[in-house]
């Protein structure tokens, strides 16, 4: 992309998840009146840069917010490095590695595959899902039918990396995420277009070490990610049984609509988990949220979380705020 804009000034904090490390810097306070200009690809997680970036330059060469956020997506699906998702993320507890992904269009078209094994891109699935098929939702052993019908390939996903450190982890087996250091880097990623057309998506191999069988926020519409193209859109990351509870990333959209700016929405979604889960001190919760001119905001209920942007083809990532503060 046009410029690459690592701001070593102010206090710089360092992305503290998976293996995968990149310098921040503090999130800019908005004037939510202002036009800070599309087209826009944000994503969670400072090393996604690589992402916006993909999406941008997708979007630059004709393609949609859509294919921005496909192209946005398929990059950690496809980076074994990144071990939250797809190819080279880490397995549930039985070893086996499933994934979680879902988008949506400015249209409200949307799909989304969940507990799908042995595909490198399930972002690509949940797509031909939403464009496919009359559904939004397909899961497990139908989903993997399904891509496979489209032509995706079953490959073993589980690469030397993550079985070892599996195995590792199988001698406790100890399952307690810990703030930020409960193994993810989900990417949620958001896009608008030169046409002003907004997208979203998101994908994840889950908690590492979860049950088989478990779901997260990732696949869910409205938990993991939300877009309503009158308004913004909003994903999250982190442990997602505290963003299903509370319907996160459309609890953001609404409150969004009730002329919240980003930022503030984020917060109060954040908040509502703090009032409403009596245990959410112990674990890590992430939104990022966008407007329909590219005001961007993010809250976290602890330290460490993170998010990268491109707008008008210049990189930057940022620290998000957060509640809990010793
Ligand atoms: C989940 N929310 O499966 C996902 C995990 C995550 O960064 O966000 N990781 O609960």
């Amino acid at each position: 992309m046009k410029r690459r804009n690592f701001i070593k000034s102010g206090a710089i904090g360092v992305a503290s998840v998976g293996v995968l490390a990149c310098e921040t810097e503090k999130a800019p306070v908005q004037n939510v009146n202002s036009k800070p200009g599309l087209p826009i690809s944000i994503a969670t997680w400072a090393p996604n840069v690589d992402a916006v970036d993909a999406a941008m330059a997708a979007m630059e060469n004709g393609g949609s917010s859509l294919d921005g956020v496909e192209k946005g997506g398929s990059v950690p699906e496809a980076n074994p490095k990144d071990m939250s998702v797809g190819y080279g993320g880490r397995p549930d507890r039985d070893g086996k590695v499933t994934l979680d992904a879902c988008i949506m269009d400015w249209e409200m078209n949307a799909g989304s595959v969940a507990f799908l094994q042995g595909i490198k891109h399930p972002l690509s699935v949940a797509r031909r899902v939403m464009e496919k098929t009359p559904h939004v939702m397909l899961a497990g052993a139908g989903a993997q039918q399904f891509a496979i019908e489209e032509g995706f390939e079953v490959e073993n996903i589980l690469t030397e990396e993550a079985e070892k450190q599996y195995k590792e982890w199988v001698k406790t087996s100890e399952y307690k995420p810990v703030a930020n250091i409960e193994l993810h880097d989900t990417i949620g990623i958001m896009a608008i277009d030169e046409s002003e057309k907004l997208a979203g998506a998101c994908t994840t191999s889950g908690m590492a070490y979860k049950m088989h069988g478990r779901v997260g926020d990732s696949p869910i519409i409205g938990a993991g990610m939300y877009v309503d193209d009158e308004i913004g859109g909003a994903v999250a990351t982190g442990v997602g049984e505290l963003v299903l509870k509370t319907c996160g990333s459309f609890l953001i959209v609404e409150l969004m609509r009730q002329g919240r700016s980003p930022q503030e929405a984020c917060e109060e979604g954040v908040k509502r988990i703090a009032s409403k889960l009596k245990d959410f001190e112990q674990f890590q919760v992430g939104f990022l949220a966008i407007d329909k001119v590219g005001n961007h905001g993010a809250y976290a209920i602890q330290k460490g979380f993170n998010y990268a942007i491109n707008q008008g083809g210049e990189t930057k990532v940022y620290d998000s705020d957060f509640l809990v503060k010793a």
